[in-house]
């Protein structure tokens, strides 16, 4: 494993002059000539480590529990890639992800479906989701394709429902036309009770896992009355659940036997965690949990696990007070794989499962709000090895990532935006630069080719 760190103003300088060179600009060639001209893409275990890619100062001084837990070593990709907008006219979309036949579902907060098809061009606005409390950070929230949309042509959606007394996340199901224009059969199949008057923290992702039951977190609903909710088994705050897609508690689930509301949860103790994936080669669940001030986590979410909210925490209240005397570890308390102090906000989370770009191969990708940039983790086997921060000059509050099926991601964000991030095919420097000289220099000097 090869670690590149400089700290030589003069070999920088030269470097950089280096890269500036005209005859290092990299130029986009035609395809006729790429397969002799392109280097060799490096193994995946050849990465660049730099420094940690976080320089600010941490909110708390907090110890983590491991090493490797917060601000680890990051690293730059090697494989030149390129991001694209496709579109900039949505209106705050929350969820993505992809058809079989490679068209994106998106939804939109304010209760729209859009659809971007093959030829590029956004869909009408599709409605007619139901009693949706689109104030604050409710609305129509995520949205999952069935493994089996083929022939179910099945979508599975979380919401914020209103209802007598405030409003509640909810899981909705739906099927989409054939000619993608409208949907039908809308049924709520599950609904995280109670109710409560609050317009935050809804959680609301969801995903398949590999056994075609629903994963769904939910959220704390941000008040002290209901914080506490997380830690109990009789309701729908601050929890992983698992259902079927007719509503049931999956086969299986660890509380099962316990009644009530506790059938249907898989996990407990979370604030607001708004990044669900299934592990490519274990099928297990991460997630990424939005944290106080300070304190964002990122979890391997196991059947049962308790993950402390809002027991332990490495984040502080907004004003600087501490959370249960600044605890931060517990027996029968799961501690985060990692964490970020300061807040980067934390949304929607992918791994990448795809041979294109090599080196990120079941690679974490996160949407962050507050940090305006793309999360790349390594990971070695199930700790973080390596961060890196991509697409951060975009100024972009990412929401939610979603993986194509070409080997591609894309990010949706509040602004409204589209992109498409992809492996650059036909890039060429001059034969004495390598990649990932050209990559790490354009680092170093903020330069983005992209
Ligand atoms: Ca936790």
């Amino acid at each position: 494993m090869k670690s590149l760190r400089l700290k030589s103003l003069p070999l920088i300088m030269s470097l950089i002059l280096f890269a500036c060179a005209p005859n290092v600009i990299p130029p986009i060639d035609n395809d006729d000539e790429l397969d002799e001209e392109l280097p060799e893409v490096p193994s995946p275990i050849e990465y660049i480590f730099t420094d940690p890619v976080e320089t600010n100062r941490a909110n708390t001084n907090f110890l983590p529990a491991f090493e490797g837990q917060t601000r680890v070593q990051g690293v730059i990709t090697s494989t030149p890639y390129t991001s694209t907008i496709l579109t900039n006219q949505l209106n705050e979309p929350w969820g993505i992800d992809v058809l079989p036949s490679g068209e994106l579902v998106i939804t939109e907060k304010t209760g729209q479906l859009r659809i971007l098809k093959l030829d590029g061009s956004l869909s009408e606005p599709i409605r007619g989701f139901p009693s949706l409390n689109t104030t604050g950070q409710g609305g129509l929230l995520d949205v999952a394709v069935s493994p089996n949309f083929i022939e179910d042509r099945m979508l599975v959606f979380t919401l914020s429902l209103r209802t007598q007394n405030g409003s509640l996340s909810a899981v909705m199901k739906a099927q989409l036309s054939s000619d993608l224009s409208s949907l039908s059969n809308m049924t709520i199949i599950h609904q995280a009770t109670p109710s409560f008057s609050s317009n935050a923290h809804f959680g609301s992702r969801v995903v398949f896992d590999h056994n075609g039951a629903l994963l769904i977190s939910t959220g704390d609903r941000q008040s002290l009355q209901t914080r506490g909710n997380a830690q109990t088994l009789n309701n729908g705050h601050g929890k992983i659940i698992r259902i079927t897609l007719d509503g049931d508690p999956a086969p299986n689930n660890p509380f099962i036997d316990q009644g009530g509301y506790a059938r249907y949860i898989y996990a407990y103790g979370l604030r607001n965690t708004q990044g669900l994936a299934i592990h490519p080669q274990t099928q297990e669940l991460w997630g990424s949990d939005m944290g106080p001030r300070g304190g964002d986590e990122l979890n391997r979410i196991l059947s049962s696990k308790n993950y402390g909210w809002p027991f332990i925490t490495y984040g502080t209240e907004y004003n600087g007070t501490l959370i249960n005397q600044g605890k931060t570890q517990n027996d029968g308390m799961e501690q985060p794989v990692y964490y970020w102090d300061p807040a980067v906000a934390p949304s929607g989370m992918i791994f990448y499962h795809s041979d294109v770009i090599k080196e990120w191969e079941n690679n974490i990708f996160i949407a962050t709000l507050r940090g305006n940039h793309i999360i790349r983790l390594v990971l070695k086997g199930n700790t973080v090895l390596a961060e890196e921060r991509l697409l951060s000059s975009e100024g972009q509050r990412f929401r939610d990532l979603a993986m194509g099926l070409q080997g591609e991601i894309y990010a949706i964000t509040d602004e409204g935006r589209l992109y498409k991030i992809s492996k650059l095919n036909n890039f060429k420097v001059g034969k004495k630069m390598s990649f990932q000289l050209f990559n790490f220099l354009c680092f170093f000097t903020n330069i983005s080719y992209t």
